[in-house]
C-alpha cells in the first residue's frame, strides 16, 4: 500500500502506457500537484502531463499548477528544455547544474515540500503563475532567463515538441 502523498511534483512525466489510466484519478483530493513540461521534450512532449492534469480535475485550482519550461538560447550554456534536463547533467547539457536545475526541479520540489510540511513558500510551487513560481534567474548580462509559463488550459497549450502517437 503506497502512502497517500502530500504532494506530487511531476517534471516531464510520461509515457502514458506504463501507469494504468484509472489510477490517476485515485490521487487524493488533498494532494497538491505541480506538473512541468519542456518545450523541446521530443521524447514524451506533453501528452502524459495533460492527461494527468485532466484526470485530477477534482483537485482545487489553488492546490495545482501546470507549467511550461521554455528553452533559452541567449547565452552559454544554452538552456534547452529537452527531456533530459531534470537529470541535472543530462544528455545534451552543456553544463552540469544550471538555471533549469535550480529554478525548475529544485525550486518546485523544495517549494512543494515546504508548503505541505511547513505551510510556507507555497507560492514557489503552487503560485498560480506568481513571480516566485515562474522566475528563472538572469543571464550574466542581466537579461532575464525566459520565465516559466503558467498554463491555465493545458489542453490548448502549444509547444514546439510533438507528441508521439504511442504516448
Ligand atoms: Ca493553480
Ligand atoms: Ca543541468
Amino acid at each position: 500500500m503506497i502512502p497517500v502523498p502530500y504532494a506530487i511534483v511531476a517534471v516531464e512525466p510520461g509515457p502514458l502506457g506504463i501507469i494504468p489510466w484509472g489510477l490517476f484519478n485515485h490521487i487524493a483530493p488533498s494532494t497538491r500537484v505541480v506538473i512541468a513540461v519542456g518545450d523541446e521534450d521530443d521524447l514524451i512532449c506533453s501528452s502524459t502531463a495533460v492527461r494527468l492534469w485532466n484526470k485530477i480535475f477534482y483537485i482545487p485550482d489553488e492546490n495545482k499548477d501546470f507549467l511550461l519550461v521554455l528553452s533559452d538560447y541567449h547565452g552559454f550554456p544554452k538552456l534547452v528544455s529537452n527531456h533530459y534536463f531534470p537529470n541535472t547533467s543530462g544528455h545534451g547539457d552543456e553544463s552540469a547544474v544550471d538555471a533549469r536545475d535550480f529554478y525548475v526541479t529544485f525550486k518546485l520540489s523544495v517549494g512543494a515540500l515546504n508548503c505541505v510540511f511547513k505551510g510556507n513558500q507555497c507560492e514557489y510551487a503552487f503560485g498560480n503563475g506568481s513571480e516566485e513560481q515562474v522566475y528563472m534567474g538572469e543571464w550574466s548580462d542581466g537579461q532575464p532567463v525566459e520565465p516559466l509559463v503558467w498554463i491555465d488550459d493545458p489542453d490548448s497549450m502549444e509547444t514546439t515538441c510533438e507528441n508521439s502517437s504511442l504516448w
